[in-house]
C-alpha cells in the first residue's frame, strides 16, 4: 500500500516536471519586423528549429509585403503601422529567403531578408 503511494507520488512529480518542460519548450519566440523602403529590420530573423515563432510585421511607411515562399507565408503589410502576424513552427535548420511581395517602388526588387533557423542546442542534463 505504501509502495503504491510512493509510486503514485513519483509519477505525479514526473508528470508535473514533463508538463513544465513542454511549456518551457513551447514558449513562443516573438520577433518584431519593420518593413520600410527598401529593407526589412532585422535583415536576419534568427529562430531555433522546432520552436513556435510569432512574427509581428509593421510598415514604417507605405504598403509592403512580407513573404517567406518556402514556408508559404505571404502577408500584406498595411501603411500606418498596423501589425500583421505570422505564426508558425520554425523550420529545419537552414536559411529561408524573405522578400517584399507588394510592389513598393524602385527599390522593391532589393527588399530582401532571411529567416535563419539553427538546430537546437542539446544540453546534457
Ligand atoms: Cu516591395
Amino acid at each position: 500500500m505504501r509502495l503504491v503511494t510512493i509510486v503514485s507520488v513519483a509519477a505525479i512529480v514526473i508528470i508535473t516536471a514533463a508538463a513544465h518542460a513542454v511549456r518551457a519548450a513551447q514558449s513562443v519566440h516573438e520577433v518584431t519586423v519593420i518593413a520600410q523602403k527598401f529593407a526589412f529590420e532585422p535583415a536576419e530573423i534568427q529562430v531555433v528549429a522546432g520552436e513556435p515563432v510569432r512574427l509581428v510585421v509593421r510598415s514604417g511607411d507605405s504598403v509592403h509585403g512580407f513573404a517567406i515562399p518556402a514556408l508559404k507565408i505571404d502577408l500584406q503589410v498595411p501603411r500606418g503601422g498596423d501589425p500583421v502576424v505570422a505564426e508558425f513552427i520554425a523550420p529545419p535548420a537552414g536559411r529561408y529567403d524573405v522578400a517584399c511581395s507588394e510592389f513598393c517602388g524602385r527599390g522593391h526588387g532589393q527588399m530582401r531578408a532571411a529567416l535563419v533557423s539553427t538546430a537546437p542546442v542539446r544540453t546534457n542534463r
